[in-house]
């Protein structure tokens, strides 16, 4: 019975590896968007390719995401609820505070952390409006809507487990749908 029970434990534990790893090779998953976001007759598009941004009006590339960025998922939503388009990524990047960090941080900022960034398109440029430091649990899925159907649009994020030891295994289990509502200066959970 003990030897039964030891196979299936490994067959189960064998099942999570390639699930972890096929979450992991799903990552890297293409999108494209077309949208034209700021209103200047020309639609934009959003290629996302290995984890990496470029985006072209015109046949001009007009922004792409830094080489050391690895993007998941990208959203063109009102997101702030100013009737205005933004971009919205989830990536993976080393360091929480890129070159900028706060007077008081000490230390070596390179913890490989998630984070959520929007940028708007103004006058042909693309330009970060607001960047979220380190999340703590990272974002596996987001989408942007208005699902109480108040007129306003919220942030639906599903969060896997903080990162450390045996996340990829242990992202399989750990699931929190939490949602976020705009306040003017960053976004405030609503439950
Ligand atoms: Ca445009
Ligand atoms: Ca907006
Ligand atoms: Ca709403």
């Amino acid at each position: 019975m003990k030897t039964v029970l030891k196979q299936v434990f490994l067959i189960l534990l064998a099942a999570a590896v390639l699930g972890a790893a096929a979450l992991y090779i799903s990552d890297s998953a293409a999108q494209t968007i077309r949208k034209d976001t700021d209103s200047n007759g020309y639609q934009e598009e959003y290629r996302l390719v290995d984890n990496q941004l470029r985006i072209y009006e015109n046949n001009r590339l007009i922004w792409q995401s830094p080489d050391d960025w690895n993007i998941r998922q990208i959203s063109l939503a009102d997101t702030d609820n100013d009737h205005r388009t933004e971009l919205i990524m989830v990536l993976w990047k080393h360091g929480s505070y890129g070159d900028i960090k706060p007077f008081w941080f000490k230390g070596k900022d390179n913890q490989y952390s998630c984070h959520l960034f929007m940028y708007r398109m103004r006058t042909g440029k693309y330009k970060a409006i607001w960047c979220s430091s380190a999340l703590v649990n990272p974002i596996i899925k987001m989408t942007v809507e208005d699902s109480d159907n108040n007129g306003s649009n919220e942030l639906h994020v599903l969060e896997g487990p903080r990162t450390g030891f045996a996340y990829s295994l242990r992202q399989l289990f750990h699931r929190e749908e939490t949602r976020w509502i705009w306040n003017g200066w960053g976004f405030e959970r609503m439950d």
